[in-house]
């Protein structure tokens, strides 16, 4: 792959980026992909969980944002379409890269849909499950996001 790929698609909205990690490629072997903290995600990683069995193509999950909680959500089988609301600017990004993850930063709305058959989403969180940092309601989210 052509290292510039990462560039076609631009990320427009505020508190994201791309994370791309290192891809070790072993031929018949398989690949191999290395996730480090502070080196690839800016962040001391204090959980990690990952998404599967996506039976239905119009599933939709996320639909939320997080106070405090900052991610990077990756897409290591299959695609999916993330799509990314910081309050002002609107974007959708094709997820099939498995080794090029996308910043969730905090108080930014986010949701996955279109997963493809055998899609596995992989997810490095800066702090342990805490539903109170969720924002679920898209009314509050604007209202946080104008304060911010
Ligand atoms: C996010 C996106 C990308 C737990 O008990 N512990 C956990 O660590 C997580 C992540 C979830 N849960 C429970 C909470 C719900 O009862 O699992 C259930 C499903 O969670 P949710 O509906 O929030 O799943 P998604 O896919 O909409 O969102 C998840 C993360 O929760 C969220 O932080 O940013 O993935």
């Amino acid at each position: 792959m052509d290292p510039h790929d990462i560039h076609v698609q631009d990320i427009h909205v505020a508190r994201s980026g791309y994370v791309e990690l290192t891809k070790i490629n072993d031929g018949h072997d398989g690949n191999l992909c290395v996730l480090e903290q502070h080196r690839d995600v800016p962040f001391e990683v204090k959980r990690i969980y990952y998404i599967n069995n996506l039976e239905n193509c119009v599933s939709i999950r996320g639909k939320h944002a997080h106070h405090e909680l900052e991610q990077v959500i990756f897409c290591i089988n299959g695609s999916f379409v993330l799509k990314l609301d910081d309050g002002e600017t609107q974007q959708e990004i094709l997820m099939y890269r498995d080794h090029v993850g996308v910043v969730l930063g905090r108080l930014l709305w986010h949701e996955m849909h279109s997963f493809s058959t055998g899609c596995v989403l992989l997810i490095a969180a800066s702090d342990y499950y805490d539903e109170s940092d969720y924002i679920r309601s898209y009314d509050d989210f604007l209202q946080c996001a104008r304060d911010h």
